[in-house]
């Protein structure tokens, strides 16, 4: 399998995934400004969106959309749970936490990343954007894991989007003007999360600095 990334992008998601199920994939670099794979293919020519993450099987299928990669990657390795089996109500609220992470935390970011842009639309998506990070946090208060007591896909996920605003490692890529200091349960949380080893060797492979 190949995975197709942007560094520090929401495809560090499927990275650790990847890692953690120690499966054999390649990964992939797309350059953000020219979308040109580092082998020089035009990136459109494999997921016509453009935009990662985008999975390549080995029989040549591709699947894109962050939320379905996981899952599929997930459903290789059944046994490690990383996603409650398929059918399952737990798998129904793993479904609800990726779709609020895809599109409320996600692409809740979009008008921060791009501030100088967005103007004063700022004043109304950075305050729902913390709303729901202030959710998070209280959702965080009795688990470990947004799902409980097992690392899940959904960390993976959330841990790829968590650092935009915060991560000192990412702010040459992704600098999001929020404060989410005082959220302490999401603070303990990234922070047990960082020091996964799956993690951190989805970070270096990424070529970014981990501090
Ligand atoms: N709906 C997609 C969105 C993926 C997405 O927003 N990817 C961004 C990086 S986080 C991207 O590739 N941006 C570069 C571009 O669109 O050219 C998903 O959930 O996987």
């Amino acid at each position: 399998m190949k995975l197709y990334y942007m560094p520090a992008a929401c495809s560090l998601s499927p990275h650790i995934v990847a890692n953690e199920l120690g499966l054999e994939v390649e990964f992939i670099k797309v350059d953000h400004n020219d979308h040109a794979t580092e082998q020089g293919r035009n990136f459109h020519s494999i997921s016509p969106h453009g935009y990662i993450p985008a999975l390549q099987l080995d029989d040549g299928n591709v699947l894109w959309e962050g939320s379905a990669i996981v899952q599929y990657l997930a459903d290789q390795r059944p046994e490690r749970g990383l996603a409650p089996a398929n059918g399952t109500f737990e798998r129904y609220k793993l479904q609800e936490m990726l779709s609020f992470l895809s599109t409320e935390i996600h692409k809740g970011f979009i008008p921060l990343l791009y501030a100088h842009l967005a103007g004063a639309y700022i004043d109304v998506a950075r305050p729902k954007l913390e709303k729901r990070f202030a959710w998070i946090n209280g959702h965080l208060a009795d688990k470990q894991f947004l799902m409980g007591d097992q690392f899940s896909v959904a960390d993976a996920y959330l841990f790829a989007l968590a650092g935009w605003g915060q991560a000192p490692w990412l702010k040459s890529y992704y600098n999001a003007p929020i404060q989410l200091d005082d959220l302490k349960n999401l603070r303990a949380w990234y922070e047990g999360v960082k020091g996964r080893a799956a993690v951190r060797q989805s970070i270096l492979q990424e070529g970014l600095e981990l501090n």
